[in-house]
């Protein structure tokens, strides 16, 4: 059977972080963020990594861009680093940090690579949190919004596409929930209330962006994770709703439409963990309407039946992260569970191409909205072979997940581009370096840290060419 081809203009790419690749934590005026704190806190990641240097992308920004030319690639997504631009998170702006984004961007369009900015990556100025604890404070929406402004301003006629807030879920999920990214807190009704201070700082980002960036577009990057249930016991299938409506619909809602979902506002409000809403909060919900739905996309989420006086921990990887991971067991509504029909990453993540097509699907019955997928990708351990990286597994990865991609596209969705996660290889967040996305090697040297050498991965040339058939290759 011939596949309809991908679109013209499909936007196939490539994802980073600034915490993730660009080190240079302290240069040029950069002030800390929460992660140059956390990391170095003794047993807060494995083996004690952190972003110092990671992989000096900030000291080889030309070097990786020629890679990406080399390539072929239509758009790159990447963070920007609040903290080099406003090192204490408000007040006097560091034009060093504008300088170095601005040189990026430029380098970017030179060789006709659509850049896609992220302004939040999890690395919010520690400042903030010492001075008002962060997304806890109200006093943030203000700070958020200048700092977006700063960059609307300075980059809004040279950068079309726009994420938020990277998977609100996430690090708001992680940092008061499970406790495993900073502030480490674990603590359900403070997490509700963080979350619902990001949802207004982000929908005051995008009243903002309307003003002054009118031809742009603008989205949030959502950690998407389909849920299924485990069984066709009508129970099991409940389950999978409030797991659903939990998990993603509790986020994107509010998103789109600027309103929770009823039913886990039901359940939160019962328990008394609902967020506190004030007058006005959700006129200003209302404003942060998306153009895009962003989706970062890594497993599919698989849920049974949970008595109320049921667990309140389900199955979770050794990462901590499953879909959002902070509501792994909910009594009363779901616990998560392994899906005996799918395999795993060597870091226990489900691998399921299938489920980005149902996610899709399920996204555009209810927002209808373009889709943009702003990760999927691989983590694995890599091997260098006589200068080589034979990663087929990874090419494997993206090839089952980009043939769905183009199921969807026929199914009817509207999907505007791929980015890959990631470019080169990076830091993850909690597992060091030893776990690789990239389409280039990153040779690590013990003796010599700042080696770093790039090295293209076989993933590289194979993404290549798909890239320049527009998709056709994946085909045979
Ligand atoms: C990791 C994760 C990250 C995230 C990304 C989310 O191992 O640390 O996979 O790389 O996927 O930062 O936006």
């Amino acid at each position: 059977e011939h596949k309809q081809p991908f679109p013209e203009n499909f936007l196939w790419g490539s994802a980073s972080a600034a915490y993730q690749i660009e080190g240079g934590w302290d240069q040029d005026g950069k002030g800390p963020s929460v992660w140059d704190v956390y990391t170095k806190q003794p047993g807060t990641t494995y083996m004690d990594t952190n972003g110092d240097i990671a992989v000096d992308h900030y000291n080889r920004m030309e070097e990786d861009v020629a890679l990406m030319a080399e390539m072929g690639l239509k758009t790159y997504r990447f963070s920007i680093a609040w903290t080099r631009i406003y090192p204490e998170g408000r007040g006097e702006v560091n034009e060093a940090g504008l300088a170095f984004y601005e040189r990026l961007i430029d380098l970017l369009l030179d060789n006709h690579i659509e850049p896609i900015i992220t302004v939040y990556h999890w690395d919010l100025p520690q400042a903030l949190m010492d001075e008002y604890g962060g997304w806890e404070s109200r006093k943030i929406i203000d700070d958020f919004n200048d700092y977006c402004v700063t960059l609307f301003q300075r980059f809004g006629e040279k950068v079309k596409y726009w994420v938020t807030l990277n998977e609100q879920n996430v690090f708001i999920g992680l940092g008061y929930k499970v406790g495993l990214h900073p502030p480490g807190v674990k603590d359900e009704k403070r997490m509700h209330q963080a979350n619902h201070i990001a949802s207004l700082a982000n929908a005051k980002a995008v009243e903002s962006f309307r003003k002054y960036v009118p031809n742009g577009k603008v989205g949030p990057s959502f950690a998407l994770s389909p849920v299924y249930p485990r069984t066709s016991h009508p129970e099991d299938v409940l389950a999978a709703e409030n797991a659903e409506e939990m998990m993603n619909h509790w986020y994107m809602d509010v998103y789109v439409h600027g309103k929770y979902p009823e039913v886990i506002w039901a359940h939160l409000e019962r328990k008394g963990t609902a967020p506190e809403l004030q007058e006005g909060d959700l006129e200003l919900l209302k404003q942060g309407a998306p153009d895009f739905m962003g989706i970062n996309y890594y497993q599919s989420t698989t849920v049974e039946r949970n008595p109320l006086d049921g667990v309140a921990e389900g199955k979770m990887n050794t990462t901590g992260k499953k879909g959002t991971s902070s509501d792994s067991g909910v009594p009363g509504l779901f616990k998560t569970c392994r899906n005996p029909d799918l395999t795993t990453t060597n870091w226990d993540w489900e691998i399921d191409p299938v489920g980005l097509r149902i996610g899709m699907r399920r996204i555009h019955n209810r927002y209808q909205l373009p889709i943009l997928i702003s990760e999927n990708g691989l983590g694995e351990f890599d091997k260098l072979e006589n200068g080589r990286i034979h990663d087929d597994y990874r090419i494997d990865y993206i090839a089952s997940h980009l043939q769905q991609i183009q199921e969807a596209l026929q199914d009817g969705v509207d999907v505007i581009g791929y980015c890959t996660w990631s470019f080169t290889d990076l830091l993850s967040w909690l597992n060091g370096y030893q776990k690789r996305y990239g389409f280039v090697y990153i040779d690590r040297d013990e003796k010599d840290v700042r080696n770093l050498r790039r090295i293209k991965k076989d993933s590289f040339y194979w993404y290549q060419d798909i890239i320049q058939s527009s998709g056709e290759k994946l085909q045979e």
